[in-house]
């Protein structure tokens, strides 16, 4: 081979390029399978949940006469029916499948109908005559710490000294802040289909995030093994988080309808009952008190938070476990206290969400920082940079971790520049001075993410690479796809270890019985772990290809080299299907396990301290709305973000992870409002009265930018996780909100602003303003 042959071999590369999603076009085509698509058995029957109308009380008695006399019903169930445990519950065991005697919100799954179709079953749900004898309910997560009604003993993190640091603080400020939930809003809803098999068995093809898990609990549902449940997933139309634990109550149903009636059943939600059902992001209730210098520094901390957990555990310590360790967002803060409790309340179980409690905890800084600003009279942009972590000091978090690599400085700077920021910011107060009722805002935030789950044995992956003789391979994992493109990135991985180009390679569903033993795919790890885990797999592979290539002609077996479809052994070159080929008659194995746990890790949850994060990504956003003070009408103007991926695995799919978290960040804190009646039923829950944003929300002029930063940690390929960090980006959104809000006041009133700041909202706080300039 020539020079330009080999230059061309060294610069090969199958990760870092943009390619395009392994099933784009099958998306575009309908022709994607998601689980209510897979072809359905002879015999298939249909499930419907019947659910309680109260959001507290004492079942005396129930009816089900009516539901079992309906058309097309096969059989009604109760928690009596499951054969083995009648808990779905992730980590605390406090989590019915079915309510048994005691309903705890509005919307709580008291009994399962089976019929022969989805329409008959989800009428005869219906029908059940329930006799209830109602409990006081709690509500509210103030209530809630109000009542001492917790999931979960509350916890505290803290550092340094804040009773004497706020003594010697010349400026305190104090207040409360609200920062309500979100619906995970998957195109796809729950479901699961399960498949009785022989002996016992039970195949459950079910959308989740977490297939192992959903194993579990079917198997503990139906008394069985684990090694009698399968659970299959080959994609889900959107995750989020909410298909983490909260599969878990469908495929259970669904699996135990199909043993007790001997047949298949799918179980599938319509979106009211999805969101009546089923758990979102937790709602976090702030009290704050934050003492800072002349110029705007930090120099005591204390916020004290109370999330709306429900009724049960599920994965609410981990969320504000997570909202603790991100409450420092960006900066430091030397004399801190951190305490965080999640109320016990008579509402759907919270959950995960994108983020999983780190936008909750961050978001709060972030408030008591542009608090500050304005009280200084500063641009907020100027004492976010005065407070930010240091390189080398002022570096460790109040868990204990110190920052190695924070790129935040050049970021911010970077960003700046990029996005016109002084510039803006002067034509903005110029705009406003001459628009008495359109106001303009404008805002920059950072963000810092900590990748890894915090709960350190989870972060582990294994995956499954089969070399086939005719050179093509597959490759499975233990990760989910759910949209974001792990099984892209995977393939990548996979096609770049051997050699070959992407098309070689083939991704399937994910697999209880091929890969065991699986975390969720969550906390944005799923590339992470298992592109980790396939490279090793496939890494074992090349290894046993080289050691027969250099057996069969020559050379060094580390001398061996697999590019661009060729294989480079002793001066020659052949095709990789050849060596594979020839590999096979000479019976070497074509096919490897592969594993991988994050190493470095350690956490300890009493003192809350410890290495929780394998590394931190970082980001930040500039936004820029508009806002009819009138009628509390925005729209959003121009978006700037650069967001740190390290050395993206795909640029493409980072960037579209970065335009949708932001897009669903920012109706998190803008529209998404979730209303509870005051008998405790959830109002908001259908796309009619609960608003996501819409195509035509997005901005016009979105610009996008990975900042390429190669990860310090030994990551895939020194790529950064992408997944959720960026949902924190359109804080950006809400405080250009609050600012243009404040221009009514010419910046020197604070406008309370809750979350999310729907118009009615912003009209408050306009208001506020208003009157307090007089
Ligand atoms: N992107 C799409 N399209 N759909 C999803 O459901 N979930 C998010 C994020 N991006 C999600 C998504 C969440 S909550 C997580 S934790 C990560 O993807 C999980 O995938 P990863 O770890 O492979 O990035
Ligand atoms: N920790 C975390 C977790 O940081 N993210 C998660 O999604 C999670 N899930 C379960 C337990 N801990
Ligand atoms: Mo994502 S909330 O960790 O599933």
């Amino acid at each position: 081979m020539n020079d330009a042959g080999l230059n061309r071999v060294d610069a090969w590369a199958e990760v870092g390029r943009a390619r395009k999603h392994e099933s784009a076009e099958l998306h575009v085509r309908g022709q994607a399978t998601y689980t209510d698509d897979i072809a359905e058995l002879a015999g298939t029957l249909h499930a419907a949940l019947g659910l309680s109308a109260r959001a507290h009380a004492r079942v005396k008695g129930i009816d089900l006469a009516p539901v079992r006399a309906s058309r097309g019903v096969v059989a009604v169930l109760t928690a009596r029916d499951i054969p083995g445990l009648n808990d779905c519950g992730p980590i605390v065991h406090d989590d019915p499948i079915l309510a048994d005697g005691l309903v705890q919100y509005v919307g709580q799954p008291i009994f399962i109908v089976v019929a022969d179709s989805h329409d008959n079953a989800r009428r005869a749900a219906r029908l059940a005559v329930v006799d209830y004898d109602d409990l006081p309910a709690i509500l509210t997560p103030q209530a809630a710490r109000a009542a001492a009604s917790y999931v979960l003993p509350p916890m505290r993190l803290a550092r340094g000294d804040a009773a004497q640091a706020f003594a010697r603080a010349p400026h305190v400020v104090k207040g409360e802040l609200h920062v309500g939930g979100q619906e995970q809003f998957y195109l796809e809803g729950q479901v699961a289909y399960a498949i009785p098999g022989e002996d016992r068995g039970m195949h459950v093809y079910c959308s989740t995030q977490h297939p192992s898990e959903m194993q579990h609990v079917v198997a503990h549902a139906l008394g069985l093994h684990s090694h009698h449940v399968t659970v299959e997933c080959r994609r889900m139309g959107g995750g989020f988080g909410g298909k983490e634990s909260q599969s878990a109550l469908w495929a259970a149903a669904a699996s135990i309808a199909a043993v007790r009636t001997g047949r298949p059943v799918k179980l599938r939600a319509d979106r009211d009952d999805d969101m009546l059902v089923t758990g979102k992001r937790h709602c976090f209730h702030y009290e704050y008190e934050v003492g800072y210098d002349d110029e705007g520094r930090i120099l005591a901390a204390k916020v004290d938070m109370v999330s709306r957990a429900g009724y049960s555990a599920d994965l609410s310590g981990p969320v504000a476990t997570r909202a603790v360790c991100h409450f420092d967002n960006a900066y430091y803060l030397s004399d801190v206290e951190i305490r965080a409790a999640c109320g016990k309340t008579n509402t759907q179980s919270n959950t995960a969400f994108r983020g999983f409690g780190g936008p909750q905890g961050a978001i709060a800084i972030e408030y008591v920082i542009d608090e500050i600003a304005r009280k200084l009279g500063r641009d907020a942009l100027d004492v976010r940079r005065l407070n930010l972590y240091g390189k080398t000091e002022r570096n460790v978090t109040p868990f204990g971790q110190e920052i190695v690599d924070n790129v935040l400085p050049e970021l911010l700077a970077e960003l700046e520049a990029d996005s016109d920021y002084r510039a803006r910011r002067a034509a903005i107060l110029e705009y406003n001075r001459a628009s008495p009722v359109l106001r303009k805002g404008l805002a920059l935030t950072p963000l810092k993410f900590g990748i890894a789950f915090n709960v350190t044995h989870l972060n582990q992956a294994g995956a499954l690479v089969h070399v086939y003789v005719d050179g093509s391979i597959l490759v499975n994992h233990g990760g989910t796809e759910m949209g974001q493109g792990i099984n892209t990135k995977v393939m990548q991985v996979v096609a770049h270890e051997l050699g070959v180009e992407l098309a070689r390679v083939r991704a399937t569903a994910t697999n209880t019985s091929k890969v065991a033993n699986t975390s969720a795919t969550a906390a944005s790890t799923g590339a992470d772990l298992n592109g980790k885990a396939a490279q090793d797999a496939a890494r074992k592979i090349r290894a046993r290809l080289a050691d027969f290539a250099a057996a069969q002609y020559g050379g060094l077996a580390s001398e061996v080299r697999f590019a661009a479809g060729t294989v480079f052994v002793a001066g020659l070159t052949l095709p990789f299907g050849e060596l594979v080929a020839k590999a096979y008659l000479a019976r070497v194995q074509l096919w490897s396990d592969g594993f991988y746990a994050t190493p470095g890790l350690h956490w300890d949850a009493k003192t809350m301290t410890g290495r929780p994060f394998s590394y931190f990504a970082y980001g930040a956003a500039v936004s820029e709305v508009v806002v009819d003070t009138l009628t509390g009408e925005w729209k959003l103007l121009r978006v700037d973000a650069l967001y740190d991926a390290g050395r993206s695995l795909n640029p493409s799919i980072d960037i579209g992870q970065v335009e949708g978290a932001f897009i669903q960040g920012m109706g998190w804190l803008t529209t998404e409002e979730l209303w509870w009646n005051p008998a405790g039923k959830l109002m908001t829950h259908a796309p009619s009265t609960y608003k996501i944003p819409a195509v035509s929300d997005c901005p016009e002029d979105l610009r996008v930018r990975l900042f390429d930063n190669a990860n310090v940690e030994d990551s895939i390929h020194r790529s950064k996780a992408v997944g959720e960090p960026p949902l924190l980006l359109p804080f950006s959104v809400f405080f250009a909100i609050r600012d243009a809000i404040s221009s009514v006041g010419d910046h020197k009133i604070n406008p309370p602003l809750s979350a999310p700041a729907t118009s009615e909202e912003i009209l408050k706080a306009v208001e506020f303003v208003e009157a307090a300039r007089g």
